[in-house]
C-alpha cells in the first residue's frame, strides 16, 4: 500500500524513491511483522485464554506433555495478522503472486482454524475429519495452481537442484505436482508442530531462504548469472517472505519453551502452504525438499513408523514423529528443539548453494 500512496511522491522529493526498492520494503515488512506480533502476542494469548482455547493434551503421548494441557492454541492467527498486515502494507498489491500466495495462506489458515475449533470445542482430539480436511486442501490448492497456470509465461518445467541443464517438462501433471507441494508441505509442518518453537523455528529459517530465492528469481540480471528461471514480479514475495520471517520471529518469542501458547493448526497449515505457494512459484518447488528438509523427515518417520508397524507389527521409533522419539529417549525438550533449529540452519545454507553447485 504505501508503495502506491508514497513511491508517486517522488516527483516532490527524490527520497520517496526509496519506496521502489524491494530489499528496503522487505527490511520493513520484517520489521513491521515483528514489531506488530510482539505487540499483540500478549493480547492474544489473554483472548485465548478468556475464549478457553486451551490445549487438549493426548493420554497417550510423552508424559512430558501433560504438564501443557491447557496451553491457548491457536496461536497462528497473530502470525497470519501480522505476516498478512506487513504484506499488504508494503507490497505492490497489483502484483498477482502477492494475492495468489496470501489466499492460499489464509484457505489453509481457515481450514486450520475450524479443525482447532473442533478440537477446542468438543474436548477431544477429532477435529473434522482427514477427509474433510485434505479435500479443502486440495481445493485451495488447486485453485492456487490453476490461476498461476493461466499467468503468462508460466511454465511447467521444474528445476532440479545441482542440475542447471535439466529441466524436465511435467506440461499438465505439474498442477497436481504443486498440489503435491503445497497440501504435502502443510501437512509435514503440521506433523513438525509437536514441540515448543519447533516447528515456527524451520519455518522462519525456510521463508528466510526463499526471501533470498524470490529476490534473485526476479532479479533478472542475478537470475541470468546464476542461470536460475527468471520470472518477472515474483520479487514482490520476497517482502511477503520477509513478512513471514518477522511474524515468525514474533510469535516464536511466544512459542519458545516453555511455550505461552501453540500455533494450532491454523498456524502449521498456513505456514506450511506458505512456502509451498512460494516455492512453486520461484520454480523451486525441489528444493523445498531441502530447505524444509526437517519437515520431510518429519513426515517420513511418521510413514515408516506406520508402514512399519503395519507390515511387521514393530515400531522403527519409540514414538512418531521423530521428535517424539528424542523425548522418549530422555532428551531435554530444548535440546531437541535447538537440535532441530541447527539442522534446518545446515539444510537452508546447503540449498542456497546448490545455485553455485550446478
Ligand atoms: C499435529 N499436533 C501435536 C498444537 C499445535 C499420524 C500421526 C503421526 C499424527 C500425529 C498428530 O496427531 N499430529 C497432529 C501435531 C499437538 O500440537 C497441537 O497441534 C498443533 C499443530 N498441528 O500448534 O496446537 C501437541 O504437540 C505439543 N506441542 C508442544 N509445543 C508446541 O509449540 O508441546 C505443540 C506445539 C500438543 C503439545 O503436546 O498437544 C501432537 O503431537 O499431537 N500424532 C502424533 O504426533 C502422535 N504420534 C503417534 O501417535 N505416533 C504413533 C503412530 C501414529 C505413528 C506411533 O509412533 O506409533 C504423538 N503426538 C501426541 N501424542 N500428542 C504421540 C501421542
Amino acid at each position: 500500500m504505501l508503495y502506491h500512496l508514497l513511491y508517486p511522491l517522488v516527483e516532490y522529493h527524490t527520497f520517496f524513491n526509496v519506496f521502489r526498492y524491494i530489499t528496503f520494503r522487505t527490511i520493513y515488512a520484517i520489521l513491521t511483522a515483528l514489531v506488530l506480533s510482539l505487540l499483540l502476542g500478549p493480547w492474544l494469548i489473554r483472548k485465548l485464554k478468556d475464549w478457553h482455547m486451551g490445549q487438549k493434551i493426548r493420554p497417550y503421548g510423552p508424559e512430558r506433555h501433560l504438564e501443557k494441557e491447557g496451553t491457548p492454541t491457536m496461536g497462528g492467527i497473530l502470525i497470519l495478522f501480522a505476516a498478512g498486515s506487513a504484506t499488504i502494507l508494503w507490497a505492490d498489491l497489483t502484483n498477482l503472486y502477492i494475492w495468489v500466495t496470501l489466499g492460499t495462506i489464509v484457505g489453509f489458515g481457515a481450514v486450520g482454524f475450524w479443525d482447532d475449533w473442533r478440537v477446542v470445542r468438543s474436548g477431544s482430539h477429532r477435529g473434522i475429519s482427514g477427509r474433510v480436511r485434505l479435500l479443502l486442501e486440495v481445493l485451495i490448492a488447486g485453485a492456487a495452481a490453476l490461476i498461476l497456470a493461466q499467468h503468462p509465461g508460466f511454465s511447467t518445467r521444474l528445476s532440479v537442484p545441482f542440475f542447471k541443464n535439466v529441466h524436465p517438462d511435467l506440461g499438465p501433471f505439474y498442477i497436481p505436482f504443486a498440489l503435491f507441494v503445497i497440501v504435502g508441505a502443510a501437512n509435514a509442518v503440521n506433523l513438525t508442530d509437536g514441540l515448543d518453537g519447533l516447528a515456527i523455528g524451520p519455518v522462519t529459517i525456510a521463508a528466510g531462504t526463499y526471501l533470498l530465492f524470490t529476490y534473485i528469481s526476479g532479479h533478472i540480471k542475478i537470475a541470468h548469472y546464476l542461470q536460475i528461471p527468471y520470472i518477472p514480479g515474483v520479487g514482490e514475495l520476497t517482502i511477503l517472505c520477509g513478512a513471514l520471517v518477522g511474524a515468525g520471529m514474533g510469535f516464536l518469542w511466544y512459542n519458545a519453551y516453555p511455550a505461552e501458547v501453540f500455533m494450532g493448526d491454523v498456524g502449521s497449515l498456513s505456514m506450511g502452504a506458505a512456502l509451498g505457494t512460494v516455492a512453486v512459484i520461484t520454480k523451486h518447488e525441489i528444493l523445498l525438499a531441502i530447505v524444509g528438509g526437517i519437515f520431510v523427515i518429519e513426515t517420513l518417520s511418521v510413514i515408516f513408523q506406520v508402514t512399519s508397524f503395519r507390515l511387521r507389527h514393530k515400531r522403527i521409533f519409540r514414538m512418531a514423529p521423530i521428535h517424539h522419539h528424542f523425548e522418549m529417549k530422555g532428551w531435554a525438550e530444548p535440546k531437541i528443539i535447538v537440535r532441530f533449529w541447527i539442522l534446518s540452519i545446515f539444510l537452508a545454507l546447503l540449498a542456497v548453494s546448490t545455485l553455485k553447485l550446478r
